[in-house]
């Protein structure tokens, strides 16, 4: 089986160029079972960006604050103490990672627009990027518009023993 996997995603390498993509979105927080996010019940939203110098076009997806709100992570009221020492790593499936603190992405702080698309002018997002992407509106570099994206992960980064709760 393992064998098989292996050379499954050896093939996916040879015939598509990139690592084989997750079909879902792992996620995992401190003190909860990692589970295949169901983004089917969150809110559609839709943004218009263009990464380098392309022409601005339509993404659609959900709000990564939404994903963590409906995951429980401390948001709004709750972000505050040593949550706001918790950031938001995602990774894709050729190893790329990149980070967004809570502070960054909750509306009451940085409220900066992070989507976790899985379309692209209303179309599945195609190899290269899909089938989920992060799209960075307002970052003036398309650095973190992580494609393939397997796995969000909140992590926990305070260091003080006497932190606040
Ligand atoms: N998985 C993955 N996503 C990635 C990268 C990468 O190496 N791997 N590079 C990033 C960088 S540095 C940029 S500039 C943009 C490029 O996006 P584009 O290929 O749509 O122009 O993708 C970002 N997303
Ligand atoms: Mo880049």
């Amino acid at each position: 089986m393992k064998r098989f996997t292996g050379l499954a995603m050896l093939a996916g390498l040879v015939f598509t160029g990139h690592a084989l993509a997750a079909d879902a979105v792992r996620y995992t927080a401190p003190g909860k079972a990692s589970a295949d996010l169901d983004m089917a019940s969150l809110p559609r939203v839709e943004v218009t960006a263009g990464a380098h110098g392309d022409a601005p076009s339509a993404w659609q997806g959900v709000n990564l604050i939404d994903v963590l709100r409906a995951q429980g992570a401390p948001v709004g009221k709750a972000l505050r103490g040593k949550a706001l020492a918790e950031f938001v790593r995602i990774t894709a499936a050729d190893g790329y990672q990149v980070i967004f603190s809570l502070g960054e992405l909750d509306p009451d702080f940085g409220g900066r627009k992070v989507v976790l698309v899985d379309r692209h002018e209303g179309k599945p997002l195609d190899a290269k990027d899909g089938p989920y992407r992060v799209v960075v509106p307002d970052d003036s570099r398309p650095a973190r518009w992580i494609r393939n994206v397997t796995a969000i992960e909140l992590v926990e980064a305070s260091t003080a023993e006497h932190a606040k709760p």
